[in-house]
């Protein structure tokens, strides 16, 4: 079932997840609305509390180079942990509770992750590039945060303005 997705400033989104417990149905369904709702608005990456559901839950599906988004390339990502980090890199992001902004944001480039599939599987590998910022954005979501808040303050600033015109007029 394709679901409302939470938008800025909606305080929702500041809420932090707790870790899922159960691997069971309850979880299976989330992560089939969640995955409906990403292919929905073309996104290639959201966390359940951008649907409401303040659980310790992310989904990621990275464009191939034709910008095409295959969908056995899906990755369901439960009590996901960052255990090492390194490098820097610097990717414009974009985020489905965000549409249209774009910013540049640095992220370290290089992790080392710890998750739980569906199943209760315990899986740790290393990441690096666009699938590297894609866990670290979606984590954050997990954390109650979202990307804006890395822009320096001026940067915030012009945002901000810029968010409460286009909300106004109902863009
Ligand atoms: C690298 C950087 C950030 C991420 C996090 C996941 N971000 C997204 O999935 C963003 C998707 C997005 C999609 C939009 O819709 C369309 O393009 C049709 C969109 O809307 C507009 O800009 C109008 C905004 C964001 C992963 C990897
Ligand atoms: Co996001």
């Amino acid at each position: 079932m394709i679901r409302d997705v939470l938008v800025y400033p909606n305080k929702r989104l500041r809420v932090k997840s707790k870790d899922v417990v159960d691997f069971n149905k309850e979880l299976h369904c989330l992560l089939e609305d969640m995955k409906d709702t990403m292919y929905a608005n073309e996104g290639i990456g959201l966390a359940a509390i951008q649907i409401g559901v303040d659980k310790n839950v992310l989904i990621i599906n990275l464009t191939d180079e034709d910008g095409e988004q295959n969908h056995e390339n899906l990755f369901e990502i439960i009590n996901p942990v960052i255990l090492e980090a390194e490098g820097s890199i610097t990717y414009q992001e974009g985020c489905l509770s965000v549409p249209t902004v774009y910013e540049e944001i640095e992220r370290k480039e290089k992790i080392k992750v710890r998750y739980y599939n569906r199943d209760g599987i315990m899986i740790e590998e290393e990441l690096e590039g666009i699938m590297a910022i894609a866990f670290q954005h979606e984590l954050d979501h997990l954390n109650g945060h979202l990307f804006i808040e890395k822009l320096s303050y001026l940067k915030r600033k012009k945002f901000e303005k810029e968010w409460k015109k286009k909300l106004k007029e109902g863009k």
